[in-house]
């Protein structure tokens, strides 16, 4: 059989701005065995749509799969397949679950729609084709599709958001809730080392007092800076709130996240903090306590643990690490 595989990508450049409205245009695969049949869906949506027509099934899922389109048309008396099935096997992956999917069939087919409704196919559209109606079906599938678009990144952005302390730009308590039991599950699983560390600010509390809680800000951003200076880009770093954080470094056993927290110590000791414009500045320490993953793969009691390091280095007289 001959693979009908053409690739028509039909001048979106000659598109005028006045016959569609912005951005309405969409990249569109066509699955259809038949050129004749093509190349009549091809003229449909001629200066509407860059339509790009793969008559393998196969191929076609996984182009679909690659990305790239906004919509998939399927034929559904492709020779010897299925059409159903990829339309079945499109709605299982990840990649292409979203893709909206019209179908083209014919008026005798109708038990065939139905199950491709079922199977979540998004519209279909009967032979012989109106252009009108063609049209019509598929701008409102990439409308749909836009719009869906947009809600899941508006949801993604704030997900983020929420994930963020708005001061430091640091991942904050909540990120740091729903990480940390992942990270401790995939150090357990594959038998890796993970260490905590919380730090906390010596005596900030006279920060705001003696200079105001700007300079307190100001300072909460330099340490966050620092930090970042000093750590590895896989090592997650959190504002659990106020003047404490916490770096979790994967595959970093004891030993080795010890002298990163001597190193974190020293840096924030090694030079006084700038408080304003005008180049006040002031000398900051701070307190940490580490502990490594045990046998348990509970985040509260290595938080905890870590957090009790920490006390003992406040009460040893702060400016320390502690293990
Ligand atoms: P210690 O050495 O024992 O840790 O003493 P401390 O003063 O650092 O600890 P304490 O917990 O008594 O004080 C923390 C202070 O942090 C009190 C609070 O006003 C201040 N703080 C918390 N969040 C912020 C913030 O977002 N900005 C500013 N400027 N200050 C904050
Ligand atoms: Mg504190
Ligand atoms: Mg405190
Ligand atoms: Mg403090």
């Amino acid at each position: 059989r001959s693979r009908a595989v053409t690739t028509a990508s039909l001048g979106l450049v000659e598109l005028t701005r006045s016959s569609l409205d912005a951005g309405e245009n969409g990249r569109i695969l066509l699955i259809e065995d038949r050129a004749a049949s093509a190349e009549r869906i091809v003229s449909a949506l001629r200066g509407l749509h860059e339509v790009t027509i793969e008559a393998d099934p196969q191929e076609a899922l996984f182009r679909a799969a690659e990305g790239g389109f906004d919509m998939a048309a399927v034929s559904l008396d492709l020779s010897d397949f299925d059409a159903l099935r990829l339309c079945s096997q499109m709605r299982s992956l990840e990649r292409t679950r979203a893709l909206p999917i019209l179908i083209i069939a014919d008026l005798d087919d109708r038990q065939r729609i139905l199950r491709g409704l079922d199977l979540g196919v998004n519209d279909y559209i009967v032979r012989p084709i109106d252009r009108n109606e063609l049209v019509a079906r598929v701008r409102s599938q990439l409308r749909r599709k836009r719009y869906a678009d947009s809600l899941r990144s508006d949801v993604q952005a704030a997900i983020e958001l929420a994930a963020v302390d708005p001061l430091t730009g640091l991942n904050n308590r909540r990120y740091l809730e729903t990480h940390l039991a992942s990270l401790l599950d995939n150090a357990a699983h594959q038998g890796r080392a993970l260490t905590l560390m919380i730090l906390d600010i010596d005596h900030f509390k006279s920060v705001n007092d003696s200079f105001g809680h700007d300079a307190g800000d100001e300072v909460l951003k330099n340490f966050a800076r620092r930090m970042r200076r000093v750590v590895r880009s896989a090592d997650l770093i959190c504002r659990l709130g106020g003047e404490e954080f916490v770096i979790v470094m994967p595959d970093t056993p004891l030993a080795i996240a010890t002298r990163v927290a001597e190193r974190v110590r020293a840096t924030i000791q090694s030079e006084p903090f700038c408080i304003d414009a005008a180049g006040r500045t002031i000398p900051v320490t701070a307190s940490i306590g580490i502990a490594e993953r045990g046998r348990e793969a509970n985040p509260d009691s290595l938080l905890r643990r870590a957090d009790k390091a920490l006390y003992e280095s406040k009460s040893a007289g702060r400016n320390r690490v502690t293990a």
